[in-house]
């Protein structure tokens, strides 16, 4: 995951804190100019250091994957964060300016105008991390809400299960990835996403249940739904549609199609396959579909997984840099 190695980010009054205090002890080492250069020195390294840190563990959102770019944007504002983490490299910047030039004000003056020199250099410093402070907190916040999503990597091939609520998604899932599932929790969902992972020809096959995100007409999802399906648009390397036609699950077939042609269209755009399964083969099979299983009695379930692998089609002797 890639936001998972990213830093605290300090407040601005903390940062203050820390640079000062350390220059105040740095000074108190030495005597006269040279107290004061230290002082310079060891505050402006802080605080452009700490800065330049808070932005180069951030990916570059020009580049980053388009799912996470999409899963990031339905949690925080990107164009806000991108703005800040570029206020932040400015800061940075401007505080080693003030260091040279004040450098070279204090190069060879007596310690009493070294002094006031060193002064103000700390109140401009002082002055242009006050003025991002909000910009360090609004990254601190979108670096709380992002390192701990759950573990989906874009570069390994991903099957998502979608379909009404009720007709044995998360069964399939479970059935099929046993014991390696991890319901994680996503903040655009009330339920958990569910990961499980399940292996063919030494391929590592990411298994997606999506409660809450393609169970429902496009019209009926709020914003960050619509961005969090589009996350998944840009994931799915092949999608299950999973259908009920007993009825046991609530809803009549026909609404279950509707939605499922409304899903096959959009991830047509994509060219990714879309595989009408009919589950609760042992209730009902009457409905036009590419598979049928039941996971109650076991039957056709193998099937339907061989089925999603090959739709996703990679090949074992390709690394995977290189499928697709
Ligand atoms: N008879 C029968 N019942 C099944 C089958 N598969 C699942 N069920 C039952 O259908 C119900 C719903 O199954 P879930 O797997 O929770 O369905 P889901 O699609 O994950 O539902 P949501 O998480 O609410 O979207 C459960 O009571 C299952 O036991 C099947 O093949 N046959
Ligand atoms: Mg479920």
């Amino acid at each position: 995951m890639i936001f998972e190695s990213l830093p605290t980010t300090p407040r601005s009054e903390e940062l203050l804190d820390k640079a000062f205090s350390r220059a105040a002890r740095s000074g108190r080492a030495k005597s006269g100019l040279e107290a004061q250069e230290s002082m310079l020195q060891t505050a402006s390294s802080i605080l452009s250091d700490n800065l330049e840190n808070v932005v180069t563990e951030w990916p570059d959102f020009g580049t980053v994957d388009p799912f996470y770019y999409e899963l990031a944007d339905a949690i925080v504002d990107v164009d806000e964060l991108r703005q800040s983490l570029s206020e932040v490299t400015w800061a940075s910047r401007q505080i080693a300016e003030i260091r040279r030039e004040y450098q070279s004000k204090m190069r060879k003056s007596d310690p009493d105008t070294a002094r006031k020199h060193r002064k103000q250099a700390f109140a401009r410093m002082a002055d242009i991390v006050e003025e991002i402070a909000d910009d360090l907190l609004r990254v601190g916040e979108a670096r709380d809400s992002l390192k701990n999503l759950p573990d989906i990597r874009p570069n390994e091939p991903a099957i998502v299960v979608a379909g009404y609520p009720n007709v044995g998604k998360s069964s399939f899932v479970n059935r099929v990835t046993r014991a390696s599932n991890e319901i994680a929790r996503y903040p655009f969902t009330t339920k958990g996403v569910q990961i499980g992972h399940f292996e063919r020809d030494r391929i590592r096959y990411q298994i997606i249940d999506t409660p809450g995100l393609l169970d429902r007409p496009e019209e009926d999802r709020n914003d960050i739904e619509k961005q969090a399906a589009s996350a998944l648009e840009h994931l799915a390397d092949a999608v299950l549609f999973v259908v009920d036609a007993s009825g046991a699950c609530g809803y009549p077939l026909d609404v279950q199609m509707e939605l499922r042609d409304a899903v096959a269209a959009r991830f047509a755009e994509r060219d990714v396959p879309v595989i009408t399964v009919c589950n609760k083969s042992d209730r009902s099979t009457d409905a036009e579909a590419d598979y049928y299983m039941s996971i109650e009695t076991d039957e056709g379930v193998e099937e339907v997984l061989d089925a999603a692998v090959d739709a996703v089609g990679w090949s074992p002797d390709i690394p995977p840099s290189r499928q697709e």
